[in-house]
């Protein structure tokens, strides 16, 4: 007899699948085609439909239609190329890049743009795996602390040192287990709700009032909790889960860099200045450089039917990196569809880097109606936003399981420092984007 897939269905999933085929029907009549993009990627059951996603590690394998859409330029400088040949590579050794060449496609002087997207473009991987490496560890042991404001502020008292040094103390066997910073305080607690470590709480208070007599650390609490309800913001709750630092450091979802942003108002903080960091500096200087002066024809045409192109023509020498945002990805995360437009200029380039797990990238164009491109980020590359495509919509609704690059594995070499970040990639996603506010 021959029996068919769907008799060994359980009766719910049969249901799961039948619910799931309804709301699709109903999504593709009264959705936008942004969000029917999104919710093909973020299907589960049945899994998305890959076969549009642009891969431009392997072009020679996609449609026609793809391949026609895709140029390939030449960027206008080396990237990370200085006049001062002494001066290390802020991408990494350049030799070391030609020997590990199996792993790593990109190469510094390559880049590719698509013709119906004019202002974006991709660069592939121009990192040595020592470079990336640098640049996540950066993320997470020095950007994931105070003065940074990140997501966890609203809720937790995050220590000084950073949650990511108590998170390397307490897997190094560092901390006692008795230690109180072995578990984060909520500030819930002080602001006059329920928690468990008001005890630790009352402790601190009294260490505060110690060094600092005119103001208690509750005085403080208080002050910050009247602001915050001023300002809109979601005041602190003691509905959260008490965590340690290396639970709670999974939970990260993003820092800010430079001017500090204030998400309630979609402003910055103009009062909340923060030096930039000079490495992430380096980093778009050189990728703002490589790309002035770009230029290729798009797929439009004007009323004379001549062929329109799109020249990149931000000056470098203008370029200030002044706020930033590190997005810290778990697999199961994703980022919906949105503008990035709080900042003053507009002329500017977005420039983003993507670190450990692969995910789809969607851009769209100025409204959710227009369909997105989807394409994959790798470990490594460098996606730009200018010019039109400044103000278009886009998002990441997948990061896909399996695609941590084996270099960042936590065992791949004898590195024992990689082991504790290895082992944090092997679940995330790092990308870090740039803007100029001013
Ligand atoms: O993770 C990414 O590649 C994009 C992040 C993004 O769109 C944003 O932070 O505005």
């Amino acid at each position: 007899m021959i029996s068919s897939k769907a008799q060994y269905k359980s009766k719910r999933q049969q249901k799961l699948e039948q619910r799931q085929s309804q709301s699709k029907s109903f999504t593709h009549s009264t959705q936008t085609p942004f969000r029917d993009a999104e919710r093909n990627f973020k299907s589960r059951l049945p899994p998305p439909n890959f076969d549009n996603v642009i891969d431009f590690y392997n072009l020679d394998l996609s449609s026609d239609e793809i391949k026609s859409k895709i140029v390939k330029i030449e960027l206008k400088v080396e990237l990370g190329k200085d006049d001062d040949e002494e001066k290390e590579n802020i991408f990494g050794d350049y030799n070391e890049l030609k020997e590990e060449k199996e792993i790593i496609k990109g190469e510094r002087r390559i880049a590719y743009v698509v013709k119906d997207l004019p202002g974006f473009i991709f660069i592939p991987n121009p990192f040595t795996p020592k470079a990336q490496k640098n640049i996540i560890k950066r993320c997470l042991k020095d950007f994931a602390k105070y003065p940074n404001k990140n997501n966890l502020d609203t809720h937790y008292v995050l220590p000084k040192e950073g949650l990511w040094n108590l998170h390397e103390k307490i897997i190094n066997g560092e901390l006692d287990k008795n230690d109180s910073r072995c578990v984060v305080p909520l500030k819930a607690s002080v602001t006059g709700q329920n928690s468990l470590y008001e005890e630790e709480i009352d402790a601190k208070q009294e260490k505060t009032q110690k060094e600092c007599p005119q103001k208690s650390l509750v005085e403080k609490e208080y002050q910050e909790k009247e602001e915050r309800e001023e300002k809109g913001e979601p005041l602190p709750s003691s509905g959260v889960p008490i965590l340690s630092p290396s639970e709670l450091i999974k939970k990260l979802r993003w820092i800010t860099l430079g001017y500090q942003y204030h998400w309630a108002t979609k402003t910055y903080h103009l009062d909340k200045r923060l030096p930039f960091p000079k490495d992430i500096e380096l980093l778009t200087t050189s990728v703002v450089k490589s790309i002035n002066g770009i230029k290729f024809y798009t797929n439009e045409t004007n009323e004379n039917n001549d062929k329109q192109y799109f020249v990149n023509d931000y000056d470098h020498k203008k370029w200030k990196p002044e706020a930033g945002v590190v997005n810290y990805y778990q697999l199961k995360d994703n980022i919906m569809a949105h503008v990035d437009k709080s900042e003053i200029n507009m002329e500017a380039p977005l420039i983003s880097f993507s670190f450990g797990h692969t995910c789809i990238f969607l851009i769209g164009g100025p409204t959710r109606d227009i369909a997105p491109i989807a394409l994959y980020l790798r470990s490594g590359d460098i996606s730009i936003m200018c010019g039109p495509c400044r103000t278009n919509f886009h998002g990441v609704p997948r990061i896909l399981e399996g695609t941590l690059p084996k270099y960042l594995e936590p065992n791949y070499d004898d590195d024992p420092e990689w082991k504790i970040y290895g082992d944090f990639m092997s679940s995330s996603r790092i990308n870090v984007n740039v803007r100029q506010v001013f």
